[in-house]
C-alpha cells in the first residue's frame, strides 16, 4: 500500500457520545456500552458488567487518539522504538487510563450521578499479570513514559493466556493458583486476526542455487505455528499520543495442519492445533532463566520472529526498501530473552530478502540495543547447543557465523590470547556446549546498558569486562525509573492532591523534577499536619484491607515497615525476619520497655520451584502467628504477610509505608524499582549501598536515608579473604539466640527440623552474607525507631524524600534512552 492512497485523517464523523469528555457524554456512553456491548440494563447489571461498560467507555476515548497517532506516525515515517520484552506487567488499566485522559473527576461525578460506586467498579478489574517482577514492570513503566514523551514506539511481547500465578497462603505456605485472567474477556485489547505471521521450528537447512546462480540457504521446518497480533493502546499522560503494545498469541497454522488433515489424520491435525497453542499458554513464573525448558526457548523465538517479521512488514508499508531499516527502527532487548532477534533478523534479511552477509550484518548490528538486568551468574541465560540445533537449526548456523567473524576480530586485537577468545565466544565449550545468550546480545547490539550506576559499573568491570576492553564505547548506564502516574497519582490520590495544592500546580506529574518545589515547604507545620494525615489515612486503608484478607489487625500509629518484592535469598527477607525475632526477644525479656510499635509487612511471590524462598514465606507466617497471638506482646509488634502481591495490591502498600526495606547484599540487586515507588510515596528507606539505593541516597541526602551494611567492594574483599558465617553465629550472642529460637521449634509447633534447611544454610554457607550484615542492620533499625519518635522530624524527612525523587521518573530514563542510545525524536500529537 503506498502512502499516496492513504485516506484523509479522520474523515468520518464519530458519535460524540463515544468521544465526548463531558459528564453527559460519559454517562450516555456508559449506558450505551452497558446496553450494546454487555447486553444489560442498570437493574440487572453485575459489578463485572459495570466495569466492562466503564472500560469500553474509556477505550472509546482512547481509540480516537490512537488512530490519529498511527496516521501521523505512518505519514511522517517516524523513527520507531521497538521494545522487545518477554514480560509486560501492566497492572489494571482503567484507573490509569482515566488519569492519562484527564477525566478522573468527570468520570467519578458521572458514576455518582448514575448511582454507581466508582471505587468498586475500578476494583473489579483483574490485572494482566504478564510478568514476574521488576523486569516486566519496568517494561510497563517505559511504555507509559514513551507515550507521555510522544516517542513513536511499539512494545512487542507474548499474550500469555495464563499470567503469573495467584498466590494464596495456606497453613503459612505459598500455594499457587492459575491466573485465568482472560476468563471474563479483556476489553482493552483489539485482536488483529489478519496480522499473522508463520513461525518455524525444527527440521533442517539445505543449500540451493537461486535464479542468479548464487548459493543460498533454505530452512525446511518440521513445524509451523502462526502468531496473531493482539493490540492494546497505551495512552500517554495529557497528550494525544497513543502507542501500541502488540502481544502475540500462538495458533495452529491452517495451511500446515491441512496437510495432516488431507491424509485423513483428523485427530493429528486437531492435536497439532492444541500443541501449537501451548506456546503462548503460560508465563514461566521464575525470575531466573528456566534451564533447559524447550517450551521457554520456543516462546522466545515465537515472539521474536513475529515481531521482526512485523517490523519488516511495517518497513515495506511506510518507508520502502530494507536498506533504511536501521534508520526506521531501533530495537531494545529487555534482557537476553529476546536476543534471538539478532539471528532472526539476519536470517530474514539473508534468506528471505536476498541480502548478503555484510549488508545484513551492517543493518542488524545498528538496530539492536541490549539492557542487562542481572549480575547473578546463575541468572545468565544459556541454551544447550543440542536443543538449540534441534529447534532452530538455521539460527545455530548464523550464531556460528557471527561467532566466527567476531572471534577473528578478537584474535587480531589480542594476538595469541586464546583464553580471552574462549571467554568471549558465543559458545561455551567447557562441558556440554552451550549458546551464551548474553554474549550474543552484546555482540549483536550497538549499545549495552545496565540499570543503575553501580550495576553498570559492575557490568563493565566484572560481567562483561572482556567486551568492555574490546568496545568501551558500547557500554552505557541508564538508571531505572518508575512512572509517577501509576505509582503516585493512581495509587495515592490523596498525596497527589496535597502535592499539587502545595506546589500550586500539577506540572510535577509530567515533570517530576518539579517536586523540588516541595522543599520550600519542608518546615511548614501546616504541611506537616496534612502530610501526616494523608499517610495515616493510607495506613488505615491498608490496615482495613489486610484485616479483611488476613485477619491481622494493625495499629495505624505503628511504624509500617514494609518489604514487598519477589522472595529471593539475595533480597534477604530473612535478615528482616532476624530483626523481628530480635524485637520479639527484647519485649519478652523486658516487657515494660518503651518501644516504638511496629507493623512488619511482607509481600511477594516465590518461584514455585524455589524451595528456600518458599520456606522463607512459611517462616514469615510462622513468626507472625506466634508474635500476633502472644498476649505479652500485646500488639506492640505485629507481622503480616500480604497475599498475592502484584501491581494492583501494591497500590495499597506504597502509600501506607513509613519504612521501605531495600536490604539486598550489595552488588546483587541490579537496580530495584520498588525502592523508588516507596520513597516517592513518602517512605524512608533502610537500605544497603546496592543498585539504585546508592543514587536514591545521593538524591534525598544521606541524613534522610538509613544506610547499613557492607559495600559491594567490602563484600568482594570479604569473600576473597574467606567468609565464615559460623564465626558470626558463635561470636554474637544475640544473633545466635535469634537463630536458635527458630531451631527451638517455637515457630513450628515444636518441630525442630522444619526450618533447619534455612538456618543451616545461614550458619554454614550464607551465600548472601546475612550474618555479616546482621549487627549493622539491627543497629540501624534502632536508629529508625528513635527517629520515628520525633514525628515532626520524620515527617520532614518524608517530605524531603518525595521532593527529591524527580530523578527516578521513568520519563527521565526514557529521555536518556532516546537521547543517548536510540537517537529518536518526539512526535507530538495534538489533543
Ligand atoms: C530485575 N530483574 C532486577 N528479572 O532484579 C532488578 N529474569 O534489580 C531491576 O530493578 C529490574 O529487573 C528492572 O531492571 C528481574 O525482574 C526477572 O523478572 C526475570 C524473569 C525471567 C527471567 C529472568
Amino acid at each position: 500500500m503506498s502512502m499516496a492512497q492513504s485516506p484523509e485523517p479522520l474523515d468520518v464523523d464519530r458519535e460524540s457520545t463515544r468521544t465526548g469528555m463531558s459528564k453527559t457524554a460519559l454517562k450516555q456512553g456508559f449506558l450505551d456500552n452497558l446496553f450494546y456491548i454487555q447486553g444489560r440494563f442498570r437493574e440487572v447489571a453485575t459489578p463485572h458488567d459495570l466495569y466492562m461498560a466503564a472500560a469500553y467507555t474509556t477505550r472509546d476515548r482512547i481509540l480516537e487518539r490512537w488512530i490519529k497517532s498511527a496516521q501521523h506516525y505512518k505519514s511522517n515515517q517516524s523513527r520507531t522504538v521497538c521494545y522487545l520484552s518477554a514480560e509486560f506487567l501492566l497492572g489494571p488499566h482503567l484507573a490509569n487510563n482515566l488519569v492519562n485522559l484527564g477525566i478522573v473527576e468527570t468520570a467519578t461525578e458521572a458514576a455518582h450521578e448514575l448511582g454507581l460506586d466508582f471505587d468498586a467498579i475500578i476494583a473489579e478489574e483483574e490485572e494482566p499479570g504478564l510478568g514476574n517482577g521488576g523486569l516486566g514492570r519496568l517494561a510497563a513503566c517505559f511504555m507509559d513514559s514513551l507515550s507521555t514523551l510522544q516517542i513513536p514506539s511499539i512494545g512487542y511481547g507474548i499474550r500469555y493466556e495464563f499470567g503469573i500465578f495467584d498466590q494464596t497462603i495456606e497453613d503459612g505456605w505459598q500455594v499457587e493458583k492459575s491466573d485465568n485472567w482472560l476468563r471474563n474477556g479483556n476489553p482493552w485489547e483489539i485482536p488483529r486476526p489478519k496480522i499473522r505471521f508463520p513461525v518455524f521450528y525444527g527440521g533442517y537447512t539445505e543449500q540451493y542455487r537461486d535464479h542468479d546462480d548464487r548459493t543460498r540457504t533454505r530452512w525446511v521446518p518440521a513445524q509451523i505455528i502462526d502468531g496473531v497480533a493482539y493490540d492494546t493502546p497505551i495512552l500517554g499522560y495529557g497528550v494525544g499520543n497513543v502507542n501500541l503494545l502488540r502481544l502475540w498469541k500462538a495458533e495452529a497454522s491452517e495451511s500446515f495442519d491441512f496437510q495432516a488433515f488431507n491424509v485423513g489424520n483428523y485427530y493429528g491435525a486437531v492435536h497439532a492445533k492444541i500443541e501449537a497453542e501451548t506456546i503462548s499458554k503460560v508465563l514461566y513464573p521464575n525470575d531466573e532463566p528456566e534451564a533447559g525448558k524447550e517450551l521457554r526457548l520456543k516462546q522466545q523465538f515465537f515472539f521474536v520472529s513475529c515481531s521482526i517479521q512485523d517490523m519488516i512488514r511495517l518497513q515495506f508499508n511506510t518507508v520502502g526498501p530494507l536498506d533504511s531499516f536501521a534508520e526506521k527502527f531501533v530495537v531494545q532487548l529487555n534482557d537476553t530473552h529476546p536476543s534471538l532477534a539478532v539471528a532472526e533478523l539476519m536470517r530474514l534479511l539473508m534468506d528471505e530478502h536476498d541480502m548478503d552477509w555484510d549488508r545484513a550484518w551492517d543493518i542488524t548490528h545498528r538496530v539492536f540495543c541490549y539492557t542487562n538486568h542481572t549480575l547473578l551468574p546463575e541468572a545468565l541465560e544459556t541454551w544447550s547447543v543440542s536443543l538449540f540445533e534441534r529447534l532452530l537449526p538455521r539460527h545455530l548456523e548464523i550464531v556460528y557465523e557471527i561467532n566466527r567473524h567476531f572471534l577473528d576480530e578478537v584474535r587480531i586485537r589480542f594476538l595469541g590470547d586464546e583464553e580471552r577468545v574462549r571467554r568471549m565466544s558465543l559458545i561455551a565449550e567447557d562441558g556440554e556446549r552451550r549458546v551464551r545468550m548474553a554474549n550474543l546480545a552484546v555482540v549483536g547490539s550497538r549499545a549495552v546498558n545496565g540499570v543503575a550506576a553501580l550495576h553498570s559499573e559492575l557490568v563493565k568491570t566484572t560481567l562483561f569486562k572482556d567486551f568492555h576492553d574490546f568496545w568501551p564505547d558500547r557500554f552505557h548506564n541508564v538508571t531505572n525509573g518508575v512512572t509517577p502516574r501509576r505509582f503516585m497519582v493512581v495509587a495515592n490520590p490523596r498525596l497527589a492532591r496535597l502535592i499539587s495544592e502545595t506546589c500550586g500546580s500539577d506540572d510535577w506529574i509530567r515533570d517530576l523534577g518539579r517536586l523540588r518545589d516541595l522543599e520550600a515547604h519542608a518546615m511548614d507545620s501546616g504541611l506537616h499536619e496534612r502530610w501526616h494525615a494523608v499517610k495515616i489515612a493510607a495506613k488505615r486503608d491498608l490496615a482495613a484491607w489486610l484485616k479483611h484478607r488476613t485477619g491481622v489487625l494493625l495499629d495505624p500509629e505503628a511504624i509500617f515497615d514494609v518489604q514487598a518484592k519477589r522472595i529471593h535469598e539475595y533480597k534477604r527477607q530473612h535478615l528482616n525476619l532476624l530483626h523481628i525475632i530480635r524485637c520479639y526477644q527484647r519485649i519478652k525479656q523486658s516487657p515494660n520497655q518503651d518501644m516504638v510499635p511496629r507493623a512488619f509487612i511482607f509481600g511477594g511471590k516465590a518461584a514455585p520451584g524455589y524451595f528456600m524462598a518458599k520456606l522463607i514465606i512459611k517462616l514469615i507466617n510462622a513468626v507472625a502467628e506466634v508474635i500476633n497471638n502472644d498476649p505479652q506482646i500485646n500488639g506492640f509488634i505485629r507481622v503480616v504477610f500480604m497475599p498475592d502481591f502484584n501491581v494492583k495490591n501494591g497500590q495499597h502498600l506504597y502509600p501506607a509505608a513509613n519504612l521501605s526495606e531495600q536490604i539486598s547484599l550489595a552488588g546483587k540487586e541490579a537496580s530495584g524499582t520498588g525502592n523508588m515507588k516507596f520513597s516517592m510515596n513518602g517512605a524512608l528507606t533502610i537500605g544497603t549501598l546496592d543498585g539504585a539505593n546508592v543514587e536514591i541516597r545521593e538524591e534525598v541526602g544521606k541524613e534522610n536515608f538509613f544506610l547499613f551494611g557492607m559495600s559491594a567492594d567490602e563484600v568482594g574483599q570479604h569473600q576473597r579473604e574467606g567468609y565464615r558465617p559460623w564465626e558470626y553465629y558463635a561470636r554474637d550472642a544475640e544473633l545466635k539466640s535469634d537463630i536458635d529460637l527458630i531451631n527451638s521449634g517455637l515457630f513450628s509447633h515444636g518441630d525442630t527440623q522444619l526450618f533447619r534447611p534455612l538456618t543451616d544454610r545461614l550458619v554454614n554457607q550464607d551465600p548472601f552474607m546475612v550474618l555479616a550484615d546482621y549487627r549493622a542492620y539491627i543497629a540501624c533499625q534502632d536508629h529508625v525507631a528513635e527517629a520515628y519518635r520525633d514525628h515532626q522530624h520524620w515527617t520532614r524527612m518524608s517530605i524531603l524524600n518525595v521532593a527529591r525523587m524527580g530523578k527516578f521518573s521513568s520519563d527521565r530514563a526514557i529521555r536518556e534512552y532516546a537521547e543517548h542510545i536510540w537517537r529518536t525524536e518526539p512526535h507530538p500529537i495534538g489533543l
